[in-house]
């Protein structure tokens, strides 16, 4: 067992806590109040290879592996979880799926822009109909020549109105009901309207927006994998998804620590820095116990789906109990600032606000329990055993 990054995956660290440092925290106050998407900042992590972190070289990546990838996802958030989804979902839900199921060319076609930032991806699952229950999903691709017709709405589609290419599901064969008659498509902004951008409790410097396609007719090779076999990529992409997802909470986490610490050290109180006090010790205590065992978690799903072993379940924890993390701290957070922990003063109430929807994307908490307890109550369970052993 060994617990050491690589120098790889230290340097690419650095890298990406340097530019959240100077380019990214400075701003992310004003980017919130303001509900700003930061383009320009996606363009800076495209040249410094931060937008394809894990995406092989020859398509235009940083040739980085997936650890390395979850860590700058943690640095990013910890700066601003609102960079941190937009960089997650374009890599993990919109660029690795065509990495993994795209034919030669369409990994050649698609991938490179995306890897370089020069194009942003996107991923639409959820309609307004089916969240939890993907597999419902009503969106319909109908044959036309060599091609398909595509109708339908999505819905919460993170980075709708600023992304390129879109990898989205539709219903090939109304015949089938449930997860069997879905398939993946990968398409151009073009292709989609954009019918309205949502009004977030936070993550505002993110877009999430709802989409609408009437009858759009695409070619035969924006088809992604099988027909029909649509909702196995859904699936594996949130599997690995959810890792980072599992990485922003981290990182929201560590942003909350970090300015409990800092005004613990700093206020006084009774004569006294209240970091004097027990009760206040207590609480950083058990912050930085709770991340420890977060992100432990979360670079074990990670090395897991790098090393090509099966990370579902891993994925699914880490994401569940990081989540929960990341509320929490950012709950103690404001406790530690009593009344400035209330106000926009401090960030801590933005790390409230932006923790809460890890609960929720790429599966809520529920979701995550129904992964982990089929697995666990399945004859053989791997999780008998401590899995890859
Ligand atoms: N990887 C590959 N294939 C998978 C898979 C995975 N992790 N999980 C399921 N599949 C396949 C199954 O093998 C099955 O294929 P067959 O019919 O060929 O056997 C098919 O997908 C359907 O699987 P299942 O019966 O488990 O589907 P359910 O409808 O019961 O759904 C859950 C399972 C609830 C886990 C799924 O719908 C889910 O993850 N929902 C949450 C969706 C979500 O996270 N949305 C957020 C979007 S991002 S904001």
């Amino acid at each position: 067992m060994d617990f050491a990054l690589t120098e790889e995956q230290r340097e690419i660290q650095a890298l990406a806590r340097e530019v959240a440092d100077t380019e990214i925290g400075p701003n992310a106050s004003e980017w919130d109040r303001e509900h700003r998407f930061p383009g320009e900042v996606f363009t800076k992590l495209g040249e410094l290879g931060l937008m394809g972190v894990c995406v092989p070289e020859e398509l235009g990546g940083a040739g980085a592996d997936f650890v390395s990838y979850v860590l700058v996802l943690e640095e990013l958030s910890r700066a601003d979880a609102g960079v941190g989804v937009t960089v997650a979902v374009h890599t993990s839900a919109a660029t690795l799926p065509i990495v993994s199921f795209g034919t030669e060319e369409q990994r050649a076609r698609f991938v490179p822009p995306l890897a370089r930032g020069e194009a942003i991806g996107a991923f639409a699952l959820t309609e307004p109909g089916s969240g939890s229950d993907a597999g419902s999903l009503r969106t319909t691709a109908v044959p036309d020549g060599d091609g398909w017709r595509i109708s339908g709405s999505k819905q919460w589609c993170t980075n709708g109105s600023h992304a390129s290419t879109f990898l989205l599901f539709a219903r090939t064969d109304p015949a089938t009901e449930g997860a069997r008659g879905v398939s993946a498509f990968v398409l151009d902004a073009e292709h989609v309207e954009v019918t309205r951008e949502e009004e977030k409790l936070g993550l505002h410097s993110s877009s999430t927006a709802d989409l609408r396609l009437d009858s759009v007719r695409v070619d035969g090779d924006r088809l992604l994998h099988e027909e029909r076999n649509g909702f196995a990529v859904a699936m594996a992409t949130l599997d690995g998804g959810r890792i980072g997802i599992a990485s922003q909470a981290v990182g929201i986490a560590q942003a909350a620590l970090d300015t409990a610490r800092a005004y613990a050290l700093e206020r006084e109180q009774f004569g006294r820095k209240i970091a004097e006090f027990q009760a206040i010790r207590f609480k950083l205590a058990d912050m930085a116990t709770e991340i420890a065992a977060a992100r432990q978690l979360t670079l074990r799903a990670a090395w897991l789906k790098q090393a090509g072993f099966p990370h579902g379940v891993e994925g699914a924890m880490a994401k569940l109990f990081a989540s929960k993390v990341a509320v929490r701290a950012s709950q103690e957070a404001i406790q530690v600032l009593g009344g400035y922990g209330y106000t926009r003063e401090f960030p801590a109430e933005r790390y409230y606000r932006d923790a809460k929807i890890t609960e929720i994307y790429e599966g809520t908490s529920e979701i995550q329990r129904i992964v982990i307890a089929r697995d666990l109550l399945q004859a053989a369970s791997r999780h008998l055993e401590p899995a890859a052993s």
